[in-house]
């Protein structure tokens, strides 16, 4: 895969390209990444790239021609690249928008500055706007490299055998399950007993129940998102009539709040 970002901070990824799953990435050439200054794609002595907005207000807009230059330069590149502007207004990134973007053949990171972007320069040479989340940035270059992290490490082969995507939160639509390591007493709390069992069946159902719990209380939302596993299903059902059975006891509490009726309730 193709990445290259337009920025007039080119420098701020000196580092990020060294790092991690991305140094990796580039060294297995999975992909090929690149930062692209901006301003060599300005044709004045003084290399502006933004300028004061139309109908007056505070702040400046980045300018729509040395963007135009710099994502046809890219284009000459990588024919089939998709350019995606890192913008608020744009669709917020998911999993699913990061696999998605995995499978295109190139990306052109487009990172705003200042207010923002000339729109005719959006409408015009921009495939796709993302969004890392409702707050306003300085720069589109944190959110690129948040992008970038999310979408390489999908690339088939970049997580080595031991670590796949596939188990990932949100992969399955779900939080993760919580993790552990040793030591097995750490400040006198002990790692869940079936994680030492060995038996992987009560494992794996361990590690189900407690992703669905922690997405149930934490982000019920993701639940109501997509349709379950019928073993999902099952559980929440487990849940639903216990749920039910202590409300109806408690119920019957209220009703009779005398002390027999505590007793025996
Ligand atoms: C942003 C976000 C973001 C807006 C004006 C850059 C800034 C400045 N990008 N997700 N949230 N961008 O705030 O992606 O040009």
């Amino acid at each position: 895969m193709d990445i290259e970002v337009l920025t007039i901070f080119p420098t701020m990824f000196d580092l990020f390209w060294e790092h991690g799953i991305i140094r990796r990435a580039i060294a297995q050439a999975k992909i090929r990444a690149a930062a692209v200054d901006i301003r060599a794609y300005t044709q004045d002595r003084h290399q502006v790239t933004d300028d004061r907005p139309y109908g007056g207000g505070c702040g400046m807009v980045m300018k729509p021609e040395p963007l135009a230059r710099a994502i046809a330069a890219a284009r000459e590149r990588s024919p089939q690249a998709v350019s995606v502007l890192m913008s608020p207004q744009g669709e917020p990134l998911t999993q699913a928008r990061a696999a998605a973007l995995a499978g295109a053949r190139g990306l052109i990171l487009v990172c705003g500055r200042y207010e923002g972007v000339d729109e005719r320069l959006v409408e015009s040479r921009i495939d796709y706007a993302l969004s890392i989340g409702d707050y306003v940035l300085t720069g589109g270059e944190l959110a690129a490299m948040v992008v970038m992290d999310a979408v390489v490490r999908l690339l088939p082969g970049v997580l080595g055998g031991a670590t796949s995507a596939d188990h990932d939160s949100f992969a399955e639509g779900l939080l993760e399950h919580p993790h552990y390591t040793r030591p097995q007493a750490f400040d006198g709390y002990a790692v869940p007993e079936v994680l030492l069992s060995g038996n992987h069946q009560a494992i794996d159902h361990w590690r189900r129940e407690t992703a669905l719990m922690q997405t149930l209380f934490r982000r019920p939302d993701l639940l109501e998102e997509r349709p379950l596993e019928p073993l999902q299903i099952e559980i929440l059902e487990r849940w639903r009539s216990k749920l039910e059975r202590i409300l109806h006891q408690q119920g019957t509490h209220r009703a009779d709040p005398s002390p027999r009726g505590r007793q025996d309730g």
